[in-house]
């Protein structure tokens, strides 16, 4: 029993589709032909099942076969969209459990973050379902006479999708649902480590189109980086949203900008978390163990400083190592229900792990907790506290994707706010205060320069509702909630002439 897949505890994984030996592509059917990812469980390093990845050659036929089906796509009514999307959030709803499962294996994250993950998928489909209905532009007033300025959002064409291992379901689900309920097909590519959730989500998504006779308005083709490489330089391919590094993320851009393509671009994190003198203090408590450890430190909105008023510094650093003493215990595999920090993801997370602890040593810095891998056949840290660096050391300033949190002792809410805004990243922030004039400060002009600033909650853990991206190296996108919509269609701007007569704009007389 070579294969956690073959063992009647698994069994659920057939449920969604999985099997031994799984197909890597769909593009109305299933194929692949490029290698054999095998894909483990970071928890015991076991092998789970096999996918057969696509090759570039099948990245260019899974575009045309979405470029295709984008032409019947967009003529349907959008309302009619909204319901093929809602019904796909119906299906997810009835998969929650076993595909979270599946969430939790492949990534590591524990049951709940798993089941978390697919809830997102499910909420953005019943945000896209009444988003269908009320999207529109307006009518703006003309300077000529019985003329009338009308705004349209028109859909894209063909939009990929490029997601990282953090989140193997969610952010495919957070494009796809807005970029098909505005018109257009989707392309999408997920991490090869986690490619039997791709196969699995794609399954269940490609259920729901065909019991309604559609075409396959989204593919799937998943591959390594030559395979990325051809999604990202086909000028069929409007729109790329990519998520993952900001190094990565800056070739995509650049790549992605020279043939005038759009991006959405989803990169690293930062993310601070400021403790003010008169903050509720198990407030933070809580919110900082959720934000630096949970998903073992590897969300992009992952709490990676906390920048504390020195009133308070002592006591935080104290307490937050009591905390860390009875997580410990409850470090374990990712579907033990005791479990409360899973394992890394991979054998890479434990070398930048290992890597960063040393530079912080070397640095100055000071273990305050953990700071050690775990022997064990999975791939497991300690949670780690690391005090006592300057606020501008390299490492503190650097995203690394793993539960080690750095604790900055500030004198004051400029001084905070400074540092905050001092890294290249700019995803997620937040302030404990209770304060009303700091906590002003914090989201005004020259407060957090961050997407995500949030007073007395976590960095991490953002909803659907809101728009969901950062600023400076992060990138700039927007996903999810608000007007993120709007990045997935083209404007066009009318001017209807409703007078019978030519008349120029400004003014101006030209005729014979
Ligand atoms: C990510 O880590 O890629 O805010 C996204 C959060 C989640 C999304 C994280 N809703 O933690």
């Amino acid at each position: 029993n070579d294969y956690l897949i073959d063992s009647p505890e698994y069994a659920f994984l057939k449920d969604i589709g999985i099997e031994r030996e799984n197909c890597g592509v769909y593009n109305g059917s299933w194929k692949g032909s490029g290698e054999v990812l095998t894909s483990i469980d970071p928890g015991t390093g076991r092998k789970i099942a096999n996918v057969r990845v696509g090759t570039s050659e099948e990245m260019n036929e899974a575009i045309k076969v979405g470029v295709n089906a984008y032409q019947q796509w967009c003529q349907v009514p959008a309302p009619v969209r909204g319901d093929i999307i809602r019904q796909i959030g119906e299906e997810m709803r009835k998969y929650k459990e076993p595909l979270g499962k599946l969430v939790s294996l492949e990534v590591g994250k524990i049951f709940s973050e798993g089941q978390g993950e697919v809830q997102e998928f499910i909420d953005i489909c019943d945000y896209a379902a009444g988003l269908s209905r009320i999207y529109s532009g307006q009518v703006i007033n003309s300077e000529r006479p019985e003329h009338t300025i009308l705004e349209a959002w028109r859909p894209l064409g063909l939009v990929g999708i490029i997601s990282a291992y953090n989140f193997p379901n969610a952010v495919f689900g957070w494009n796809a649902a807005i970029a098909l309920t505005t018109g257009n097909s989707v392309l999408w590519k997920g991490a090869p480590t986690t490619s039997l959730v791709s196969v699995a989500t794609m399954k269940i998504f490609s259920e729901v189109l065909k019991r309604n006779n559609l075409p396959p308005i989204a593919v799937l083709c998943q591959g390594g980086a030559d395979v990325g490489q051809k999604l990202v330089n086909d000028s069929r391919v409007k729109l790329v949203s990519f998520t993952g590094s900001c190094e990565t993320g800056r070739n995509v851009g650049v790549e992605v900008q020279k043939r005038f393509g759009k991006v959405i671009l989803e990169l690293g994190g930062n993310n601070a978390l400021i403790v003010d003198q008169d903050a509720n203090f198990n407030m933070v408590l809580e919110a900082a163990l959720f934000g630096c450890i949970g998903t073992s430190g590897q969300r992009c909105t992952t709490t990676r400083r906390i920048i504390v008023h020195e009133k308070l510094y002592d006591r935080l650093v104290k307490e937050l190592v009591v905390k860390y003493k009875q997580v410990l215990p409850k470090v374990g595999h990712q579907l033990d229900p005791n479990t409360l920090v899973g394992p890394v993801h991979s054998q890479q997370n434990i070398e930048h792990y290992k890597a960063a602890v040393a530079e912080a040593v070397k640095l100055g810095g000071k273990v305050a907790f953990g700071g050690k891998v775990i022997e064990s056949e999975g791939f497991y840290v300690e949670p780690t506290i690391i005090i006592d660096l300057p606020h501008d050391s390299p490492v503190v300033h650097r995203e690394t994707f793993a539960p080690i949190v750095y604790i900055l002792k500030a004198k004051s809410i400029e001084e905070a706010i400074e540092w905050n805004n001092e890294v290249d990243q700019g995803l997620s922030s937040a302030i404990f205060t209770e304060n009303i004039s700091n906590a002003f400060k914090w989201i005004g002009a020259q407060g957090s320069d961050c997407g995500i600033v949030n007073i007395n909650t976590t960095t991490n853990g953002a909803e659907i509702g809101g728009a969901f991206g950062g600023e400076k190296h992060t990138g700039g996108g927007r996903e999810s909630g608000s007007d993120a919509w709007k990045q997935y269609c083209k404007r066009s701007t009318i001017t209807l002439n409703h007078s019978g007569k030519l008349a120029c704009a400004q003014g101006v007389v030209f005729n014979v």
